[in-house]
């Protein structure tokens, strides 16, 4: 597995080149337009009737951020309503999150609670935004106000995956509010992670998050960048 990994060498290069390394997790129903939003950012194209993604989809992207380069790993997740709940190990050292919601759907905004319920549990600390998508089906939704994310204290973005309104703007909003948390965590089991990874990097030692155990639950991983599909692996949290 670990010579799966090795064979991106574009990828992992970039990674270790950055100066800084998030990772930003993606959270709502199925068909909201996750993915869709990720390719619309990352490619900048949008194909309609994709198949649902499967299991777990990574991609990779370079920002830079103040004079920074940063090497995010955005995780895309399918088909929830297939598997009910995400595994803790999605969750695992996020240092984002972004909550989708269809506004032609309504009951993907009411679940929107359930997975702030969920994110919390696991994340209590992290920088999260509600996105409302799809809204080139009626522009009249944007006059109607949804308050979930008031209520939360959230940032609220109306976007369109099809015709990318805000997307950039909602994606390089979140890279750098990932950054800042990373540099800043508010929550004590991260901060105890920060040290324990700038340790490890004054020792100069293998910081890879890929961690390969027989008794660890794994996951299909499809690598994705700019050109394409990369390679799909097998990954073990
Ligand atoms: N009109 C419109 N349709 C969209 C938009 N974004 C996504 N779609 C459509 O919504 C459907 C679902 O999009 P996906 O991006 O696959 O949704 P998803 O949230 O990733 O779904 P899962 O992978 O099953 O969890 C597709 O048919 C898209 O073409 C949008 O901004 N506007
Ligand atoms: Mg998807």
């Amino acid at each position: 597995m670990a010579s799966d990994v090795g064979s991106i060498p574009e990828l992992d290069q970039k990674k270790y080149d950055a100066d800084e390394h998030v990772k930003i997790i993606c959270l709502g129903d199925s068909a909201v337009g996750k993915s869709k939003l990720m390719e619309r950012f990352l490619m900048d194209e949008y194909r309609p009737q994709q198949l649902s993604t499967y299991a777990l989809t990574l991609y990779k992207y370079t920002a830079t951020v103040g004079n920074k380069m940063v090497a995010v790993d955005f995780w895309d997740t399918a088909g929830q309503e297939r598997f009910q709940s995400m595994h803790p190990s999605y969750y695992h050292k996020a240092h984002a999150c972004i909550m989708v919601f269809d506004v032609q759907r309504k009951i993907t905004y009411k679940n929107l609670a359930n997975w702030y319920k969920e994110l919390r549990e696991y994340r209590p600390e992290i920088p999260c935004c509600v996105v409302a998508n799809k809204i080139d089906a009626d522009l009249k939704v944007t006059q109607r106000s949804f308050n979930f994310g008031k209520k939360q204290g959230l940032p609220f973005y109306f976007v369109s995956a099809a015709d990318g309104t805000n997307v950039v703007k909602m994606f390089r909003d979140m890279i750098k509010r990932a950054v800042d948390y990373k540099q800043n965590p508010s929550d004590f089991m991260d901060e105890v992670l920060q040290e324990l990874e700038n340790f490890d990097l004054e020792k100069g030692e293998d910081n890879s998050e890929i961690f390969i155990g027989p008794k660890k639950p794994c996951y299909l991983l499809n690598y994705i960048s700019s050109s394409g599909v990369i390679a799909v692996n097998r990954l073990c949290l």
